[in-house]
């Protein structure tokens, strides 16, 4: 077989990066490992970036995004029992899209299922060969038949444990990390949402996220320790730490019901330079990791993805390098402004396990400062929404 662009996963980046190739006419073939229901099934980012929107909106699948997604002109900080509302549209004059992962990942199947190129799913044991020579190939098991793809190019964009980083050799690789001494336990359920907008609350039992996937159905989160398991977290003990950490009138309207998903996740700051190896370019998750509580691990996905087409379009159309040269160096740039958004919204709103008497005042007064300045609300929302790509 043979292809111009071999894209490893079929996760949001993988999917959004083929849709955009195809309705340019470069083929490209997409390799998952899972199947397909597996990568619907997993539970992931509810809050879509004008600039992902945008990106949909060119991917031509922003239909049921634009009839169920919903539009959120602000959020709100609670610390402690006090509140603040950041209005972006009010700011900035923009605002996000609240629509589940899952069904940007489902509108983005359906379209390649539709009109688009091959995907292979369940392909295992994938292998990338000769990513420095001009004649990159993709292998992996079919069964019981080893398959081989040749390309111009491969798009790795297969999480933080697919086998593209895998293939850079260490020593051509720096990689810059920081694991947080919490996780977050993630509840979905079938009941209307304790608010119309994202209340995220610091408290002294912990962080929470009061989130939503459409009028119907809520996301909800503690922060929990990294050594807890999902079996010690009874729906009735999650309502009730819930309850605890954000303000007793919201909690008050807190309808609970029976969890149709709880997860934990682990939080990470990581990030992997450069994002290139040769006819190999990174993408997404498999270069960078950001703690959720920014919104921004989906997004900068998509950015990358954004940035990467736009480079292969310039290959095969107007015959550039320029692109794919500068590709590295230009999503590193946005990848680390979203990294310190993310890493200090988990500092402003979670309880480390060594916080002393210091670092809690430190926290108070970081958000009695933005409760005070229009500008440090602006640079929230200009980040929250999405910096310039
Ligand atoms: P993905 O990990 O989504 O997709 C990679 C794909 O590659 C997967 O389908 C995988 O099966 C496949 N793959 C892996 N190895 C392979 C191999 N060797 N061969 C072939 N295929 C292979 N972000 C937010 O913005 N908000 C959130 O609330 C949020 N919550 C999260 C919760 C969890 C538990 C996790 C893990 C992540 C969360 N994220 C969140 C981040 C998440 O949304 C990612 O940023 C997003 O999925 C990134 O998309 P991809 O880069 O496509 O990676
Ligand atoms: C979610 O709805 O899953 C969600 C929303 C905002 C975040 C993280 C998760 O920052």
């Amino acid at each position: 077989m043979r292809t111009q662009v071999a894209i490893i996963g079929a996760g949001p980046a993988g999917l959004m990066l083929g849709r955009l190739l195809d309705r340019i006419g470069v083929d490209n073939v997409i390799l998952e490992r899972r199947s397909a229901d597996y990568v619907l099934g997993r539970i992931r980012a509810g809050v879509l970036e004008d600039g992902t929107v945008e990106l949909m909106e060119m991917a031509g699948v922003n239909g049921r995004m634009h009839q169920e997604g919903l539009p959120h002109t602000g959020c709100e900080l609670s610390f402690d029992g006090d509140t603040l509302r950041i209005d972006f549209e009010a700011l900035i004059g923009r605002r996000v899209m609240v629509y589940g992962q899952t069904e940007v990942t489902r509108d983005l199947m359906e379209a390649r299922a539709r009109d688009g190129g091959p995907v292979v799913y369940e392909a295992q044991d994938v292998a990338l060969h000769d990513v420095l020579g001009a004649a990159p190939r993709v292998t992996w098991r079919d069964g019981g038949i080893e398959r081989s793809l040749s390309c111009d190019f491969v798009a790795g964009c297969d999480g933080f444990h697919g086998v593209a980083r895998a293939t850079i050799p260490p020593e051509r690789l720096t990689l810059f990390e920081r694991v947080y001494p919490f996780g977050w336990l993630g509840v979905l359920v079938d009941k209307p949402p304790v608010s119309d907008e994202l209340i995220y609350a610091h408290h002294e039992r912990g962080f929470a996220l009061c989130s939503m996937r459409s009028p119907s159905r809520s996301r909800y989160y503690v922060q929990c320790r990294t050594d807890e398991r999902v079996e010690e977290w009874p729906d009735e003990r999650f309502y009730g730490e819930l309850r605890r950490r954000i303000d007793p009138e919201v909690a008050e309207k807190l309808q609970e019901g029976p969890s149709i998903e709880k997860s934990i996740a682990p939080l990470r700051s990581f990030v992997a330079e450069p994002m290139r190896y040769g006819q190999l370019f990174l993408a997404g998750d498999a270069a960078h990791i950001v703690p959720p509580t920014g919104a921004k691990g989906l997004n900068l996905a998509m950015s990358d993805v954004r940035c990467l087409f736009e480079a292969f379009a310039e290959h095969y159309r107007d015959g550039s390098p320029a692109g794919l040269e500068r590709y590295s160096e230009r999503v590193l740039n946005r990848i680390w402004k979203a990294e310190r958004f993310s890493w200090w919204m988990t500092t402003l709103l979670h309880i480390f396990p060594d916080t002393d008497r210091f670092s809690r005042r430190i926290q108070r007064a970081e958000f009695d400062f933005l409760a005070g300045s229009r500008a440090a609300q602006a640079a929230l929302a200009e980040n929250y929404v999405g910096l310039p790509i």
